[in-house]
């Protein structure tokens, strides 16, 4: 069943970090933040990705906040600049001045400023048609904690939420396609984690593109050993399409591929308290009278935002929730059955503020049992699990530790009082990070880095966790009440931390220091 070769203890690869500091860490990780800057925003790679991401930009918002707290404003003004009228956010907003052979799908397969008019799309700027995962608001609110002077005389918050807002409403409302109150995503690359295995059964019924009708761009920079197969192209191209020639219309397109992902719901319920922070927050800017009926509005908006966020949990474990399992699974809307793949966005719900307590625990128990190994096996969380049927330990999303999820991991380990284990999985980050130069992805149980190198994201998290006191240190370890998870969870700078870090992080590779 389980072709993989047998899970051997971690130990980073590629590169000694005996002598590499924290300091040096963080210079090397400003330099691909800085490098990657392309003027209003961040690309993901120079080579593989020149375009800007959407969720892509909230992860490097988060570590760009301690470069510049103004250009990580920026590099979220930039993506919300390019939404439509319908509130969608797109996964790619196109640069003009990059040619179109650069990365496929390009601008003229989307048409999103034609094609996409009847939804909204804007004019001045070619985007993609789909989505990514709602990780805005969380990131705007970071941002915003960075450097809340600069943020308020730029009206940096002010500004941007009825946008993030607006986002919410079209994904709860348009995306809302298996009607108990959780979004759908209708592509593959919504939820960010493009070939999981979990998408294998949805995707078999979806028609393939012909083999000759479009030419992949990214194996002129990547290994085919490390990317999706040409198979699962033809069919990302063939759903694109299908959207596309529906005018981005979730109304009228068929939606072939629907699925009820436990990531993206858990990101957007963790942006929804993010978005009732940013509510208190400005209403004191915006309506500068306590005493007046625009400012209980704008209480009032938290408190819809902090409901939201509970009717959304509560849907959630209601849909998504497989005691069995021991963490949340995706379940396809179209058969209306759940998908029997342990995918990591399974755990991804770790974040969410005010989950029951058993679900916490098994989660918790899944984290680091056999499947996902961590702190045993593995120092890094797999994005599949190292005992699944299609494991593998370089293809891109059926097996790979990305550093992405590893800092949400980390973030909700932290939330739940596991200071040991998010103090060890933040070491084991920053020591992947600098050893793999920053790689996209890497093998979960040897460290060794894969798919494209200074990649932003990479750099931007592993400053973070090297720039941010964990939180929970002086957070009680019961579970937080949820209306003060996101406050609680809020990293601040804090010298004591980054030196003990430096200490890890210098010790030796494979010592018990640096891989505890
Ligand atoms: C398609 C940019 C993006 C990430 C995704 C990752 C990958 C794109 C691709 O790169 O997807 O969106 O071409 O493979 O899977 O999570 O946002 O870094």
């Amino acid at each position: 069943m389980n072709p993989s070769p047998p899970v051997r203890p971690y130990i980073p690869a590629q590169r000694s970090t005996a002598d590499v500091t924290a300091s040096a860490l963080r210079h090397a990780a400003r330099r691909v933040l800085l490098r990657n800057w392309v003027g209003n925003s961040t690309v993901p790679s120079r080579s593989l990705y020149p375009h800007q991401w959407s969720w892509d930009s909230a992860f490097v918002a988060i570590g760009l906040r301690h470069v510049s707290p103004e250009r990580a404003q920026r590099e979220l003004e930039t993506l919300l600049a390019a939404q439509w009228g319908d509130g969608r956010v797109p996964h790619i907003v196109f640069n003009p001045a990059v040619p179109l052979d650069a990365y496929f799908p390009s601008p003229d397969f989307w048409r999103s400023s034609t094609a996409g008019a009847a939804a909204g799309a804007p004019e001045g700027v070619e985007t993609s048609g789909i989505v990514q995962p709602p990780v805005h608001a969380l990131a705007a609110w970071l941002v915003h904690r960075a450097d809340p002077a600069t943020s308020r005389r730029r009206g940096f918050l002010r500004r941007l939420y009825p946008k993030l807002v607006a986002w919410h409403r079209y994904l709860t409302t348009h995306r809302d396609l298996g009607g108990h109150g959780l979004v759908s995503v209708v592509h593959p690359w919504e939820p960010g984690m493009d070939n999981s295995p979990c998408w294998d059964e949805p995707l078999a019924r979806v028609e393939p593109a012909p083999p000759g009708s479009f030419r992949r761009a990214d194996l002129d920079h990547g290994s085919a050993a490390d990317r999706p197969t040409d198979l699962d192209y033809a069919r990302y191209v063939r759903l694109a399409a299908d959207y596309r020639d529906h005018d981005y219309l979730d109304a009228e397109a068929p939606h072939r591929f629907a699925v009820e992902d436990p990531g993206v719901n858990a990101l957007l319920i963790a942006s929804e308290h993010a978005l009732a922070d940013i509510a208190d927050e400005i209403a004191p800017e915006v309506v500068p009278d306590p005493v007046s009926e625009a400012r209980d509005a704008l209480c009032a908006d938290a408190d819809a935002h902090r409901r939201r966020a509970r009717e959304l949990t509560a849907a959630l474990v209601e849909r998504l929730w497989d005691a069995e399992a021991g963490q949340f699974l995706c379940r396809d809307v179209r058969s209306g059955e759940p998908i029997r793949e342990r995918g990591v966005a399974g755990l991804l719900p770790l974040i969410v503020p005010g989950l029951p307590r058993d679900v916490v625990h098994a989660l918790l128990r899944t984290v680091c049992g056999e499947h996902f190994g961590l702190g045993g096996t593995v120092r890094l969380v797999p994005s599949y699990d190292l005992l699944g049927h299609a494991f593998d330990p370089r293809r891109y999303w059926r097996g790979p530790a990305w550093f992405n999820v590893n800092w949400l991991v980390e973030r909700g380990l932290r939330q739940h009082g596991q200071t040991a284990r998010a103090d060890a999985l933040r070491a084991a980050v920053v020591t992947a990070a600098a050893a793999s130069d920053f790689a996209e992805y890497v093998d979960p149980r040897t460290g060794a880095g894969y798919g494209s190198r200074e990649f932003s994201w990479t750099a931007a998290l592993a400053l973070d966790l090297l720039k941010t006191a964990p939180a929970a240190e002086s957070a009680p370890a019961a579970e937080p009440a949820p209306e003060r998870a996101a406050a609680l969870a809020e990293p601040r700078v804090e010298a004591r931390v980054e030196a003990r870090v430096e200490a890890r992080v210098g010790a030796p590779v494979g010592s018990g220091e640096a891989a505890r």
